[in-house]
């Protein structure tokens, strides 16, 4: 602890306290998120495999120092989930942003995912990074790290001239380096994860350009990630109806030949593609709602969470209060209950030592497996 001696007053500061910082991490689905996060942090969120996505909502791993500060890891769910709607993911990032934002909170950092296995960067991934965009903005990528993995899965020259053509190519990331956004490998080591933090603290936090517009009373349709999820929904489903016309040209083709076998299968394609167009409606319309909703039930769990903390510790002093009162019977008989209250009351004592990021971390994370 340090003092500043101002004549009539000294005042302390605690200089040995960590600075507390946020990073989040995002990229597709099944990309290496939360196993990145687990390494570095020691928690022991939810992995997933290659074919089913896992995290199914924006958490926060525990707190870990890190030199001067005390990291907390964000975890995100990908666009093109394979449980979860796009509105849905868009409305729970834009919402943990929107929240922490409105708390005079911003990140430290940002870390986009990318597996250099991919051997171009197909739908799914350059989707994910046009969200990432629309998200960020460009003013805060300087804060924005781009980590290639599963460098252990392909050849290695072959890696490297992937990696050079995701950063000299127009396409892919070679306009966000050109912004201040830097190019990192992971080989899944603690002390590549570790190279990679390490490039971001010190830096100076920055607005997302979502924080900025949801601040400014935007809409969420109207804000560059909302006009980019609704753009590329349109696209899809124009695919799609485009699809039909063509299966139901061939339909009526098949009847003239009187070829029931073959107008069947095409039927059936085409019941898929309309089950497709009605799925990426309700996707669409879900924006607004999507978003509201985990507005609402993210505030909804931070209140809960403080009362229940705030009752918590209160019966847990309760309990160590009549525990004493008791004779050793008595005790023994109570202690399940003390036992419950003091673990509830953990949090309430932990909440007002971590500060906000930990905090909203703590809060979150008994409800943090989905917030369906
Ligand atoms: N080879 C290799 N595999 C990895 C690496 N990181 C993660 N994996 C594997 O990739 C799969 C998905 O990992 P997750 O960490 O769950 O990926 P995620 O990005 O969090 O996925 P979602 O939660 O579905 O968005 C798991 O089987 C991991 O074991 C890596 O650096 N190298
Ligand atoms: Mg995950």
């Amino acid at each position: 602890m340090s003092s500043i001696n101002s004549g009539e007053s000294t005042t302390f500061f605690e200089d040995d306290e960590p600075e507390e910082i946020a990073i989040a991490v995002m990229g597709p689905t099944g990309v290496g998120k939360t196993s990145f996060i687990n390494l570095l942090s020691g928690s022991g969120l939810k992995v997933g495999s290659e074919m089913v996505s896992c995290t199914s909502s924006v958490q926060a791993a525990n707190p870990f120092d890190f030199e001067d500060y005390r990291i907390t890891l964000i975890d995100t769910p990908g666009f093109d989930d394979t449980t979860l709607r796009d509105s849905d993911v868009l409305g729970m990032i834009a919402a943990y942003l929107s929240y922490a934002h409105g708390h005079g909170q911003t990140l430290a950092g940002i870390v986009y995912m990318h597996r250099i296995l991919d051997n171009r960067m197909g739908g799914i991934s350059s989707r994910n990074f046009r969200m990432f965009r629309r998200l960020c903005g460009d003013n805060s990528l300087q804060n924005v790290v781009i980590v290639t993995n599963m460098w252990g899965q392909v050849d290695h020259e072959l890696g490297v001239a992937r990696e050079t053509e995701l950063a000299t190519k127009d396409i892919f990331f070679k306009p966000v380096l050109e912004k201040g956004a830097r190019l990192a490998r992971h080989d899944r080591t603690l002390k590549s994860a570790r190279a990679i933090i390490q490039s971001l603290v010190g830096k100076r936090p920055q607005v997302l350009q979502i924080q900025q517009e949801l601040a400014n009373g935007m809409d969420i349709t109207e804000t560059s990630a909302g006009k980019e999820l609704n753009r590329d929904l349109m696209e899809q489903m124009s695919r799609h109806k485009e699809e039909i016309r063509l299966l139901m040209t061939q339909m009526e083709e098949a009847s003239k030949l009187r070829d029931e076998e073959a107008r069947r299968e095409l039927s059936q394609d085409r019941a898929r593609h309309r089950a497709e167009v009605t799925r990426i409606q309700l996707d669409s319309r879900n924006i607004v709602a999507g978003y509201a909703e985990a507005m609402m039930k993210l505030e909804q769990r931070v209140k809960e969470s403080e009362a229940a903390a705030k009752i918590a510790a209160k019966k847990a002093e309760e309990a160590k209060e009549s525990n004493l009162r008791f004779s050793e019977e008595q005790k023994n008989a109570q202690s399940v209950s003390a036992d419950n209250a003091v673990i509830e009351a953990k949090m309430g004592a932990a909440l007002p030592i971590f500060g906000f990021w930990g905090r909203l971390a703590l809060m979150l994370s008994p409800f943090s497996l989905s917030w369906k």
